[in-house]
């Protein structure tokens, strides 16, 4: 991702870490956390996979207003070992990656502006706290985002960020799930979104395909609208000991040179759940 180019804020450690300074968020700010919360968690329900629901209950997220990290911590730390740090924005990939290897989830300290309900470009802290955190309650899932960080440091090392980077984005962020009752969302950029959330599990338009690694980290995806293919995990286990069990290093070897898949394309080997009529992606680009 572009962020190489940003500059460490004064004020921010050698980590890019910041105060939370919960007690400086105006009562404006928190109503916005409770705006957002009570519509996500209605909509939630029958939609996210029963891990994000539990991890809700864990932390105790419905309480009102923005979490205090101090607070929200001492319960995430009881489940899994992880804590949440306030960072000011996007950070640099090393310093993300180095975070996570060590259970540490970087989250924005600020919230959305009521300009900003529906699309904001730096993630704040609705999408990286209710969005991210609560399946990091969750053993598995937790495990898989420090394996996660560290991947992301090896590859930082041998090459291969832009194809690891795809599994991250198709996974952590806009994750699809087979549940006992169905498919469910997971991904913290679906979650965390009123419109995906109703678009990723229930519209005609996108195609959604069974997770496979190596076809997966070679597929564009899009950081400007809805997405145009989904992945489906068969269970947050299998996705773990997929990563866990996988040598990047020939996959990274075997990528470098191949063609990235068109984000719309289903292939002749894929597992396809949905095969999408892709309208929605081409209404927009013809309003364009
Ligand atoms: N910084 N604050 C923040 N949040 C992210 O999700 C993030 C980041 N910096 C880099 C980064 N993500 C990427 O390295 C990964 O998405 C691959
Ligand atoms: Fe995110």
């Amino acid at each position: 991702m572009a962020s190489e180019n940003i500059q460490r804020p004064e004020g921010a450690g050698e980590d890019w870490t910041v105060r939370q300074g919960w007690e400086n968020y105006s009562s404006a700010e928190h109503a916005m956390w409770d705006r957002l919360f009570d519509r996500q968690a209605k909509m939630l329900v029958g939609r996210v996979a029963p891990e994000f629901l539990d991890g809700l209950d864990i932390l105790r997220l419905s309480k009102p207003g923005i979490p205090n990290f101090e607070e929200l911590n001492e319960r995430l730390t009881k489940a899994t070992g992880w804590q949440v740090v306030a960072v000011p924005g996007l950070v640099p990939d090393d310093v993300f990656f180095d975070h996570l290897a060590n259970r540490r989830f970087v989250s924005g300290n600020f919230i959305r502006t009521p300009e900003q309900l529906d699309y904001l470009q730096e993630p704040d802290i609705f999408h990286d706290v209710f969005g991210h955190v609560p399946l990091l309650a969750n053993p598995v899932f937790a495990d898989y985002m420090e394996a996660y960080g560290r991947g992301g440091q090896r590859a930082l090392r041998h090459g291969g960020l832009e194809n690891l980077a795809r599994l991250y984005w198709y996974t952590v962020e806009f994750g699809l799930i087979q549940a006992a009752d169905g498919l469910r969302i997971y991904g913290a950029g679906i979650v965390s979104s009123y419109g995906e959330s109703i678009f990723a599990l229930d519209d005609a338009s996108p195609n959604r395909i069974g997770f496979n690694l190596k076809r997966l980290m070679q597929t564009d995806y899009r950081i400007d609208d809805y997405q145009q293919s989904y992945f489906v995990i068969d269970s947050f286990e299998d996705l773990l000991s997929q990563t866990l069990n996988t040598d990047f290093a020939p996959l990274y070897a075997d990528l470098a040179d191949a063609r990235a898949y068109a984000t719309d394309t289903l292939l002749p080997g894929d597992r396809v759940f949905t095969q999408g009529t892709q309208d929605y992606a081409t209404g927009k680009a013809a309003a364009a």
